[in-house]
């Protein structure tokens, strides 16, 4: 016989046993044996044809509104159980993040700007403080801009020094930075000054001066007069700035096909000349493929030799160090 008080009770029992579920599979269990299947409430609806038909109405509706009140009384207790679950868990995993790491890790220890990289900061600092803007340009990159802009068409002998790795779409890993050059030209017109650092890549027999994979700093500036004079102050500029004093430099003839006239520049390490800095007064063909009317502009480049500056700036003898990501030498540097 159900009777509207004994749903009434039902009500408040109900509304109790939700909310002293004390988490998410507890409330679970007073869900089920209240609306479950055969659940309490569920199973009186079941009896609601035995009820008087006269009080059936009354009692179906009472039974309705007692269910609707313990869905909606399950449905804030969920959340509200969810909430405290997600809050206990951050508690769980809050760190202070203006501890110091050494305090969160006790084996921790800090890394350090690679000596490739302190250079590269120095060097653009250095040029973008003389007026020179310092981009960017893409590691695989077409053979137009690479040989064929810089004057050195497919049967010149000169593209015997530099080989690289070609991929099946016939673009290379560019073999010097000298490959930003008519890419600056065509973007950026002139009066212009630029310096291009990055990586280059090449077929090499490896030794202690030399690297399959290498930096590179290309610079370069073209306005209406420029002279071989303009070239050696900003070097001599560069190496002062570098060394904190003017290291032991020689400047002699140098052939490249980009260049008229063309130098290098070596410098004195460890009892002998290496090669660090060529450079020259752009060729006007190279002006010209770049869009540069070579009557009214003119320009010099140089192809600094950034992993051979970092060798001689730190004294360290084999360039195979820089890219050894052996701990024990980059610790030196922290
Ligand atoms: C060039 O790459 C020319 N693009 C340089 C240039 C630019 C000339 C602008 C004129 C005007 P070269 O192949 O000599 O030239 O390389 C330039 C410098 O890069 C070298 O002096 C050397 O310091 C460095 N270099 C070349 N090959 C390697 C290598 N395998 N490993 C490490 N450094 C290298």
């Amino acid at each position: 016989m159900i009777d509207l008080d004994a749903i009434s009770a039902l009500k408040s029992e109900g509304a109790a046993l939700i909310q002293s579920a004390g988490d998410a599979a507890a409330l679970d269990q007073h869900r089920i044996a209240l609306l479950g299947k055969k659940g309490r409430l569920t199973l009186l609806l079941k009896d609601l044809k035995s009820v008087a038909p006269d009080r059936r109405r009354e009692t179906g509706a009472a039974l309705n509104e007692v269910k609707e009140h313990l869905e909606q009384l399950f449905a804030a207790r969920q959340r509200e159980l969810a909430r405290k679950d997600a809050a206990l868990r951050l508690a769980g995993e809050w760190i202070d993040v203006t501890l110091p790491a050494s305090a969160l890790c006790p084996s921790f220890s800090p890394g350090s700007i690679h000596p490739l990289s302190r250079v590269q900061r120095e060097l653009e600092r250095i040029f973008t403080g003389l007026g020179f803007q310092v981009v960017d340009g893409p590691e695989v990159e077409s053979e137009y801009y690479n040989f064929e802009a810089l004057n050195v068409p497919a049967t010149h002998p000169a593209r015997d020094m530099q080989d690289t790795i070609w991929t099946t779409g016939g673009a290379l890993l560019r073999t010097q930075t000298s490959a930003m050059q008519v890419r600056a030209l065509e973007q950026l017109k002139p009066p212009l000054r630029i310096v291009a650092p990055g990586r280059c890549f090449r077929y090499e027999r490896i030794d202690a001066t030399h690297e399959h994979t290498f930096y590179q700093m290309e610079g370069m500036m073209v306005d209406r007069v420029v002279t071989v004079g303009h070239l050696i102050y900003f070097m001599k500029t560069l190496l002062r700035e570098i060394f904190g004093f003017r290291p032991t430099i020689r400047l002699r003839p140098g052939y490249f096909p980009f260049v008229e006239p063309g130098f290098e520049l070596d410098i004195w390490f460890q009892g002998r000349w290496l090669e660090l800095l060529p450079c020259g007064l752009v060729h006007p063909r190279v002006l010209e493929y770049g869009g540069i009317d070579p009557k009214e502009w003119q320009g010099f480049a140089f192809g600094l030799g950034l992993s051979r500056l970092v060798m001689s700036r730190y004294q360290i003898d084999d360039i195979r160090h820089l890219q050894g990501c052996d701990l024990r030498f980059l610790k030196q540097f922290s």
